[in-house]
């Protein structure tokens, strides 16, 4: 798609992701009759999941007919190659429990290239937004990974979800300490990336995750600085991924980290 196209879908995302952002919102401070379902271990979908997803197919589809959804409640809807990616609240645990760590996740893929991306933290107010060659922002703001180059200085964020063993994971933990780096599980990958992005973390990995707690940072940690693992690999949709993002002066050390 040429820039204008580009462009005005950005907008449109940012405007829709806030118009969700408060619906969730809505529904997380009047939490106790919420319907709660489970997909899994330690895995849940909430009736604001779902509502917030299909208010954003609404609009979406309504702007962009030809382009095609992948939403995490409502699997994939439409052929076309322009991919909208959604997941309508990252951090679903903590939206559940009454942490206010979540956020509303809007990517744009296009033949395996991540185009724009918007999240917004609705208890924060904090959109976050990246389109490819643009540039990222917090609130119109640009922001920047940290550029540190010293581990023993950063602090990195780590996800874990019971769709991988569990073994690997404390010996992740193991790791980082014992290069001198300091961790945080918040519950949400998607704002790790944002985070990222924003250089309140050095980085961000977890062993599992699915396209599309991600497809809206991507773009932003790019278009930040960041340094990014291959993730958009031919099955991605299907199968999630390994994430990795970090500073780049730090990018191969935690690499090298995570693969001993
Ligand atoms: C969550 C991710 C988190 C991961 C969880 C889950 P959800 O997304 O943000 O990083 O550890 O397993 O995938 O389910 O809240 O949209």
């Amino acid at each position: 798609m040429d820039s204008d196209q580009l462009e005005q879908r950005a907008r449109v995302a940012a405007t829709v992701v806030r118009e969700a952002g408060a619906l969730a919102l809505d529904y997380f401070r009047r939490r106790g009759d919420l319907r709660i379902d489970s997909k899994g271990l330690q895995d849940m979908v909430s009736q604001a999941d779902r509502e917030c997803e299909d208010l954003i197919f609404a609009r979406l589809s309504e702007a962009f007919p030809a382009d095609s959804f992948l939403g995490e409640e409502g699997g994939l809807r439409g052929t076309g190659s322009a991919m909208w990616v959604v997941d309508p609240i990252d951090g679903t645990a903590n939206f559940v429990r009454g942490i206010p760590h979540w956020c509303v996740s809007i990517g744009l893929i296009e033949d395996g290239r991540a185009l724009c991306g918007v999240l917004y933290d609705p208890v924060a107010d904090e959109l976050f937004a990246g389109v490819a060659g643009g540039g990222a922002t917090l609130n119109g703001t640009p922001i920047g990974v940290t550029g540190e180059t010293d581990i023993r200085k950063t602090r990195v964020g780590i996800g874990f979800s019971f769709r991988t063993p569990v073994a690997p994971h404390p010996g992740d933990i193991h790791a980082l300490l014992d290069a001198g780096c300091e961790y945080l599980r918040l519950g949400s990958g998607a704002l790790g990336l944002a985070y990222t992005a924003a250089g309140r973390l050095d980085g961000y990995f977890e062993r599992h995750i699915n396209l599309w707690d991600v497809a809206g940072g991507l773009i932003i940690v790019a278009e930040a600085g960041g340094r990014l693992s291959d993730f958009m690999t031919s099955d991605v949709v299907a199968e999630g991924n390994e994430i990795l993002v970090a500073t780049p002066g730090i990018y191969d050390q935690l690499r090298g980290l995570f693969d001993a």
